[in-house]
């Protein structure tokens, strides 16, 4: 019972001290993700797009006019030909909305969460 007890201890301290070492360990980066939202047909899509903080979103131009992602003074992609892309990490949490500046009835939101 005594060794129980012990093997149990020794255990229970492996996993006391391994646990904040193993979180430690995991870089912020790992967690980050990639969304794409594509321009088609005048329209951003997916828009609502949620997404966390320090994750990227890419617009990808599928039309064959330029257009621009200008959310005010958050971003501003300025001139994005047909087939380029460009992308913007997401850093503080809120609704972001934004306009192409060359068709104003092209209308998208991005929240980060
Ligand atoms: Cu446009």
């Amino acid at each position: 019972m005594q060794m129980h007890t012990r093997l149990m201890t020794g255990l229970l301290t492996s996993v006391l001290f391994i646990s904040p070492v193993g979180l430690a360990a995991v870089p912020a980066k790992s967690t980050s993700r990639s969304y794409t939202v594509t321009i088609k047909g005048l329209e951003f899509n997916p828009s609502p797009l949620t997404v966390a903080r320090g994750d990227t979103v890419v617009w990808r131009n599928m039309d064959i006019v330029p257009h621009t992602i200008n959310g005010k003074s958050a971003f501003d992609s300025k001139n994005l030909a047909p087939g380029q892309t460009w992308h913007w990490v997401a850093k503080k949490k809120g609704h972001f909305k934004y306009a192409c500046a060359y068709h104003p009835t092209m209308l998208g939101e991005v929240v980060v969460n």
